[in-house]
């Protein structure tokens, strides 16, 4: 989905850009908030505790440009459940409607990426379902904290690395520094600016849906009812299939050779076995993603 877009010299820029801020407590999503609009209107600060509890949405204008910044709480807090923090960070998408460009993944080089980031980007991709990726950058704050260049960094890190790879709107540095100065920072915010642009143009101008959330919800709860095993429904379904089956075949071939009732019941638990098996097969390779590999072995 696009919408509609206005003609500055060669380039297309969407009339309004869009933008989600998404990440964990204090790496500074407030903060880039800020830089972006070029205006002190996210509190931020140095604090043990969650700041940003809330949504919030706030907007400028940047290069004749509308800009829609939505900054989230921070996921995996102790300050409120995830659950809580989940349900608060979905209304961003209404907020930034009729949907977001680009979600910003913050991410502070002075924290190592560890299992709490990987749960962390997990929890994101879960809320906004399959497609997230192809609506996210990664931007990194603390630049100067950063020995070496942003590259280096993020290789230095294969699980960090193959998330940027996923990535469609790719990454970008910040170094949002303390005080009110950084929302004086032009040069920052404008190549984040130019950067998120330019993919867009490249995505035609396509941005992140609530059906896509509704999707994404469908999906997760379809997930909890199964459960992590891949559920016991669709084995039993396959099962049940497995024993009408199992029970016409045993009925036709044993009838006239022995009582039909036996020749039913061989045949229904010959062909439940048979459907219970193709059942694990079918849910154990899904899971696995190797759909392909199965069949081309089956082939
Ligand atoms: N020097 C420096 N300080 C930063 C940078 N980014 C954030 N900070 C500081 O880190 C602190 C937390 O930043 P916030 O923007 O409030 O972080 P947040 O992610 O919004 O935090 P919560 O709302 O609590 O989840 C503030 O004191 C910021 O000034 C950066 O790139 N460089
Ligand atoms: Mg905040």
């Amino acid at each position: 989905m696009s919408d509609s877009s206005k003609k500055e010299g060669d380039i297309l820029l969407p009339a309004e850009l869009r933008i989600v801020l998404l990440g964990m407590v204090g790496v500074g999503k407030s903060v880039s908030g800020n830089k972006i609009l070029g205006n002190d209107l996210f509190d931020s600060k140095r604090c043990p505790s969650a700041v940003t509890q809330k949504c919030q949405k706030e907007m400028g204008n940047i290069n004749n440009q509308n800009v829609v910044v939505v900054d989230t709480p921070g996921l995996l807090s102790i300050d409120q459940t995830e659950a809580e923090i989940v349900r608060e960070i979905k209304k961003s998408i209404n907020l930034a409607e009729p949907g977001p460009h680009v979600f910003l993944i913050v991410l502070s080089v002075k924290d190592k990426y560890t299992k709490k980031e990987e749960d962390m980007v997990k929890s994101i991709r879960d809320t906004f379902g399959k497609n997230t990726m192809d609506y996210t950058m990664v931007l990194f704050t603390h630049g100067k904290d950063l020995q070496g260049t942003i590259e280096d960094f993020f290789r230095g890190n294969e699980n960090l690395h193959e998330l940027i790879k996923k990535c469609k709107y790719e990454y970008h540095l910040f170094d949002n520094r303390s005080g009110t100065d950084q929302v004086e920072d032009v040069p920052e915010r404008l190549s984040l600016l130019k950067k998120i642009n330019d993919k867009v143009q490249t995505a035609e101008g396509r941005y992140y849906t609530a059906e896509m959330l509704q999707e994404a919800e469908t999906t997760l709860q379809q997930q909890v009812q199964n459960g992590p095993e891949g559920g016991t429904r669709p084995k039993l379904a396959y099962i049940k299939v497995g024993l009408g089956v199992g029970c016409l075949f045993g009925y036709l071939s044993f009838n006239g050779q022995m009582m039909s009732a036996i020749g039913a019941v061989l045949g229904a638990v010959g062909g439940g076995l048979l459907c219970a098996a193709l059942a694990s097969l079918v849910i154990h390779t899904q899971k696995k993603g190797k759909w392909s590999e199965t069949f081309s072995c089956l082939v």
